[in-house]
């Protein structure tokens, strides 16, 4: 990646996320309905109809344990202004300064390649048939820091199934929408726009991978992706693309956007590993965002007991 020293945020610059909640709450509230109704939805415990997609809808969810860690939330704040989204610029507050202009809806996915059921699927269409589920995930950034996150998203598998794969998809893979005019990053060549990224049908498939639209009980703010994107827990953070608008079923390995930009650098796989440094700086460790020390870095970001099946018998230093 461009930014070659990690620089986290000091606990001091970071607000305690449920105040911050009840906070904004309060003021959608007021906004919304003057102070009675603020009073009113926050006695009765209301959920306000979801009639936006726009970021700060509350999300009705059931919390998925299984795969939650129970290790201390990031912070809101942090998780909302410290990004990836290179399509709005590559300094870590850029996606949250400038993606303002950004409109998450309407919203349409494209499904296309080898399936039975291709077509273009308004964002409704196809999130409303699934139970939205809260799981609390590490997310481990190739920059070696990390942040746990309460997502909201439903099992990619069991989207996919929906579309009929045939024996033939072997693959899948996932492009972020284009739009120059409210993503000022993309005038830079920084990399192959659009963003892509893939996955082998099987980790595709996999329980742990989710399709993910909101973060904190909410719908996903303009800078983590609004409003559908990847999280892949196992792998780091570049796999976990933003704001899809095609999903692909292919036969060929697809190519993304990271591997085109610096193939020795960035393989198809990114299976977190400390063992499998990148060439200009170690794997071995990551700075927790809020941390003051590093801690180790675990394979597969921790959850090999569930995933490193999936890999027997191949060599992760050769595919990284
Ligand atoms: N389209 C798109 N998706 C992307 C990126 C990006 O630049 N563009 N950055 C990736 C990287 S490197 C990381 S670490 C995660 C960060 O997600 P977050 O900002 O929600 O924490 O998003 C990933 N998804
Ligand atoms: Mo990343």
């Amino acid at each position: 990646m461009l930014i070659k020293t990690p620089d986290p945020i000091k606990p001091s610059q970071i607000t305690d996320k449920q105040q911050y909640l009840n906070r904004r709450q309060f003021i959608r509230d007021t906004t919304k309905f003057g102070m009675a109704g603020a009073l009113l939805t926050s006695a009765t415990g209301l959920i306000l109809p979801a009639e936006t997609a726009l970021a700060g809808t509350k999300l009705s969810t059931v919390k998925n344990h299984e795969f939650s860690t129970d290790e201390e939330l990031t912070p809101y704040d942090a998780v909302t202004s410290y990004n990836n989204f290179y399509e709005f610029g590559t300094d870590k507050r850029d996606p949250a300064s400038r993606s303002g202009k950004f409109k998450p809806q309407p919203w349409s996915v494209a499904i296309d390649g080898e399936c039975m059921k291709p077509g273009v699927y308004d964002y409704e269409d196809i999130i409303k048939p699934h139970q939205l589920e809260e799981r609390i995930y590490r997310l481990r950034c190739v920059e070696a820091w990390s942040m746990v996150i309460p997502w909201v998203g439903i099992p990619l598998g069991d989207v996919l199934k929906r579309f009929e794969p045939t024996s033939r998809a072997k693959y899948v893979s996932f492009t972020t929408v284009m739009r120059p005019d409210e993503m000022p990053g993309l005038r830079r060549d920084v990399l192959r726009w659009p963003y892509r990224e893939g996955l082998r049908i099987d980790e595709a498939m996999h329980p742990l991978t989710i399709l993910t639209v909101g973060l904190y009980g909410e719908t996903l703010p303009n800078q983590n992706g609004a409003p559908i994107r990847l999280i892949v827990p196992w792998k780091y953070g570049f796999k976990s693309i933003k704001s899809i608008v095609k999903i692909e079923f292919t036969h060929k390995q697809p190519k993304t956007s990271w591997n085109i930009s610096a193939p020795h650098e960035y393989g198809f796989y990114a299976n977190v590993n400390p063992e499998v440094d990148h060439p200009r700086w170690s794997q071995g460790k990551e700075r927790r965002i809020g941390d003051f020390l590093k801690r180790e870095t675990l394979k597969f970001n921790g959850y090999g007991e569930q995933v490193a099946a999936l890999y027997n018998g191949m060599d992760l230093r050769k595919h990284y």
